[in-house]
């Protein structure tokens, strides 16, 4: 076990000290109960390693964030019972928050956004969970388990009904059942292309977002890397251009980025979802500046 981690960009000091950062970069590499290919505990370190050779200025929106401060934190301590480790990752998110932070956290398999959204959940009021995927993770449980990743959006849905979810196709009936009753805005991936599909889905959205998003939400060519990847997944150009119009209709307060699984001798999907993290950064830099003015 590889204990030292790259810092976010491979930036030094003193963009990387804490008390002055806005930006905290939380690895947790939890897996737990991936169903199909494994590999997501070394999501996070991957990441990390492709961030380095990531541009640190961003040509679409003039801009280098990376000067507000982007701090690399020590991951939560992952105990193997479940509850424990789940605990600790909600308190190094409370944490973060407290200390005024922006959290990015890297998973990891997808159950973890449930304890990581419970501390966003106790410090934001008018809040909404934001998911990308492909899948609607909705089971109440799964393979005798109620915290596996085919359950994480039921948990965060019983602590706060206000989610949405955008880019699935792949659920079950008892899921299609459920969305049904309960009226959860689900925009599927059969939908991308009709008129005003991006703006119904932030319509559904209260003033403070919290985004959870699975890699497999884009299209397995682009990320083959995933446990479970589906056809028809969404592309680059179309997600970026979607998530600048919610960052600027929206205030984004934290996301995390799961579910990537390396793989070996194919550098692509871990560089990608590097430069995904590293754009959303800079949104929220771009438009928390617009939002002050
Ligand atoms: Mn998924």
């Amino acid at each position: 076990m590889e204990n030292k981690m790259t810092n976010f960009l491979g930036i030094e000091k003193p963009y990387t000290e804490y008390n002055t950062a806005r930006y905290a970069v939380l690895p947790v590499p939890f897996e737990h109960s991936t169903s199909y290919g494994s590999g997501t505990r070394q999501g996070p370190q991957a990441i990390l390693k492709a961030s380095a050779y990531v541009e640190l200025y961003d040509e679409e929106f003039n801009r280098e964030a990376y000067k507000k401060g982007i701090h690399t934190c020590v991951p939560p301590s992952l105990t193997d019972n479940v509850e424990e480790a789940f605990e600790n990752m909600t308190r190094s998110v409370a944490g973060l928050l407290q200390d005024g932070k922006f959290p990015v956290v890297l998973g990891g398999e997808h159950s973890l956004s449930y304890p990581v959204f419970r501390a966003f959940n106790q410090h934001y009021e008018n809040l909404s969970v934001l998911q990308f995927d492909a899948h609607s993770d909705l089971r109440f449980e799964y393979e005798d388990s109620i915290y596996s990743h085919a359950s994480v959006m039921r948990r965060i849905y019983e602590i706060n009904p206000n989610i949405a979810a955008v880019g699935i196709r792949s659920q079950c009936v008892e899921e299609a059942r459920f969305i049904h009753a309960k009226n959860i805005p689900v925009f599927y991936a059969h939908r991308l292309h009709e008129e005003g599909f991006d703006d119904a889905i932030i319509g559904q959205l209260q003033e403070n977002v919290y985004i959870t998003f699975d890699v497999d939400y884009f299209d397995p060519s682009l990320i083959p890397a995933t446990g479970t990847p589906e056809p028809g997944g969404f592309f680059w150009p179309e997600t970026i251009r979607f998530l600048t119009r919610l960052f600027r209709k929206r205030n984004v307060v934290g996301f995390d980025v799961v579910e990537l699984a390396p793989l070996n001798n194919m550098p692509h999907p871990d560089f990608t979802i590097a430069r995904l993290v590293y754009k959303l950064i800079t949104l929220h830099d771009l438009t928390s500046g617009e939002r002050q003015k």
